[in-house]
């Protein structure tokens, strides 16, 4: 069963310790705090999500392919949720519209503009691909991450990209040494100012 939460951005004094390797990457962890609704836990699906319509065989992703634009997605900008966020038509040759367009108007510490799946199950000893097409207006750096949700951080992917001005699918594959089922993907594209294009998001079993 996928679990729903929501994050938000929280200025935070002083900054909080951490030895999740964020602040080692010269990431500020002053703007950093996860605020959790376990809804799922509670029974709640998403309010709006129709995960039924998003579950698809064999990927982790819930609405994969943004058919419900963020409705089954935490998409955030400077701690507002869906700012910056919408749907567009301009999707890669093989995808169906919409994909989820992201501007970010103001560069900031990666995390300031985040785009973050619902919950996924990962098991110990299982391999995992994931990948994910999109472009940007200008080539511009994204960080992925693949990690666990929330007061024991677990990172399975933990990638910077860059993103091209043509549609691209960006592919990784790791091995888990964690289970949980509080996993999630993680797009952050605070870095810069610019619009970025994503669709057809996948996290399956190797
Ligand atoms: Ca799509």
């Amino acid at each position: 069963m996928f679990r729903w939460f929501v994050a938000a951005l929280v200025p935070l004094e002083p900054p909080m310790a951490s030895d999740d390797g964020l602040t080692a990457k010269g990431i500020s962890m002053r703007w950093f705090s996860v605020v959790v609704l376990a809804w799922g836990a509670l029974g709640c699906a998403p309010q709006e999500c129709d995960e039924q319509q998003g579950t698809e065989a064999g990927n982790l992703v819930l609405d994969p392919h943004f058919d419900q634009g963020a409705l089954c997605w935490y998409a955030s900008q400077a701690g507002e949720e869906n700012r910056g966020f919408s749907t567009s038509d301009d999707v890669p040759a093989t995808g169906d519209a919409p994909s989820l367009m992201a501007t970010n108007d103001a560069a900031g510490d990666a995390l300031r503009t985040q785009l973050i799946s619902a919950y996924m199950p990962l098991e110990d000893g299982k391999s995992y691909d994931v990948s994910f097409y999109a472009r940007a207006e200008a080539e511009r750096p994204v960080h992925v991450y693949v990690q666990q949700c929330c007061e024991t951080t677990h990172k399975w992917l933990d990638h910077d990209e860059t993103i091209g001005i043509s549609w691209s699918r960006y592919s990784y594959t790791f091995d888990s040494d964690w289970t949980s089922d509080q996993a999630y993907f993680e797009i952050q594209m605070g870095q810069v100012a610019g619009t970025l294009w994503v669709d057809d998001v996948e996290v399956a079993e190797h």
